[in-house]
């Protein structure tokens, strides 16, 4: 079932989000959601929050048209290093619909999770997934990527927020995508 993508302005987005206790049936349900909203909007990444879930969860797939193997899932992540390397991507969400700017991050971090399986990982990532894992760890600490722009850059982007807050940006969705 496609889910809602909740935009900027929603309450949801500032929480932050409780820990996974257990993988239940409604949990492996949300991220079987989480994956066919993912890509029906055509994102590379979700958090659970972003879709009203205030739980410590997301989910990633940067190449969604490679099939099933890019599919990963994050539960209760712990971020335990950065690089001290940074660089700049200029980072989009489907939450703040219509707006991208250049974030700079670590290009690389150590991130500790539990697997839908229950299995824990432990590893050290130094590619583009690291970009995109701290987009989304951001999430279930209530942070958007808006809020690690310059102030100048924020305060130009203001009424564009605005207006998403407002209702007057939507998220598109695909109308025909392919789970
Ligand atoms: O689709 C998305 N693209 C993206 C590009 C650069 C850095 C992070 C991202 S994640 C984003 C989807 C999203 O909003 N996830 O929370
Ligand atoms: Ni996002």
């Amino acid at each position: 079932m496609l889910k809602t993508i909740n935009t900027y302005g929603s309450p949801v987005l500032r929480d932050i989000a409780l820990p996974v206790t257990s993988v239940t049936p409604e949990i492996r349900q949300l991220i079987s959601d989480m994956f066919e909203t993912m890509y029906a909007a055509e994102g590379i990444g979700l958090a659970a929050p972003q879709v009203g879930e205030s739980i410590r969860l997301f989910i990633i797939d940067l190449h969604p048209m490679d099939a099933k193997e890019g599919r990963r899932v994050f539960i209760n992540p712990e971020l335990l290093e950065f690089s001290d390397e940074k660089d700049v991507y200029d980072e989009g969400c489907l939450s703040i619909p219509t707006v991208r700017e250049d974030v700079v991050r670590p290009t690389a971090v150590r991130i500790k999770y539990q697997t839908p399986d229950g299995e824990d990982r432990n590893e050290w990532i130094d590619t583009f997934l690291a970009r995109v894992i701290q987009h989304e760890f951001d999430h279930l600490e209530g942070v958007l990527f808006t809020d690690r722009i310059s102030a100048i850059k924020r305060s130009l982007l203001k009424k564009t927020l605005k207006k998403i807050a407002d209702g007057e940006i939507e998220v598109e969705m695909s109308e025909n995508y392919q789970l």
